[in-house]
């Protein structure tokens, strides 16, 4: 047994985050015993702690032992390496290089746009911001239609993004709909056929489904408080 693998593993974020989740359905996946410690970057004192372990100040940030690393895909990289039960990447140069690909629009497309709905909605208020509706309307109008069409097209009938198997890629784009459908949005059936059955079959994997309602009560009970 490694010094790494006795060390004590910890998740540094909030589940709202979907880079966050994406990190901690892989974890899962692996079946890797982690604690999550919520640190939430538009708290003041928790930005100041984020910024001690990643200069860029966002979460995900991962821990073990003395090994810190953040940005989802690069912890998600990692993982692989050093647990390579259930693997997450597809084998063949073509099928890793798609998941990288997807993974890749999904980060710097599909959830920023996405969060950029989610946050204005739900949360800019909760923490003294002032939400912009216009960047809101912006993404819904202009931006989200665009990348939809795109992923409507790429998934066609299929049940997975890359080589007919579960993989990153179907992870990093699943984990944003959640947020989407939270701030009040679905992936309309008409015009994104492909993608709303997608959506709709993805969700119900079941680390993607345990994910999905851990973040449903957590969002519940904070929203009851
Ligand atoms: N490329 C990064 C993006 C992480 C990211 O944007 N995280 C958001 C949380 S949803 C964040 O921490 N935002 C705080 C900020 O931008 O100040 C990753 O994949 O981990």
């Amino acid at each position: 047994m490694t010094s790494s693998t006795i060390a004590s593993k910890i998740l540094y974020g909030s589940i709202v985050s979907p880079y966050v989740r994406k990190v901690a359905i892989i974890l899962d996946l692996k079946k890797i015993d982690y604690t999550l410690e919520v640190l939430i970057p538009f708290i003041e004192k928790d930005k100041k702690k984020i910024l001690d372990m990643n200069p860029l100040g966002k979460v995900p940030v991962y821990q073990e032992g003395s090994f810190m690393l953040s940005d989802s895909s690069a912890i998600c990289g990692y993982l692989e390496r050093q647990y390579p039960g259930s693997l997450i990447y597809p084998t063949t140069a073509e099928h890793y290089a798609k998941c990288l690909w997807y993974e890749e629009y999904a980060d710097s497309q599909l959830m920023p746009n996405i969060l950029t709905v989610a946050f204005n909605t739900l949360f800019a208020a909760k923490f003294n911001l002032i939400p912009d509706m216009d960047a809101v309307q912006s993404a819904l109008d202009n931006k989200l239609p665009q990348i939809f069409t795109y992923l409507d097209k790429e998934i066609e009938n299929k049940k997975y993004f890359v080589n007919d198997q579960l993989s990153l890629a179907d992870i990093s784009i699943a984990v944003s709909f959640l947020n989407f459908e939270m701030a009040g949005h679905l992936v309309d059936t008409q015009q994104w056929n492909n993608l709303s059955r997608y959506v709709d079959e993805i969700s119900n994997e079941p680390v993607i489904a345990k994910s999905n309602m851990l973040m449903r009560e957590r969002f519940k009970a904070a929203s009851t408080k």
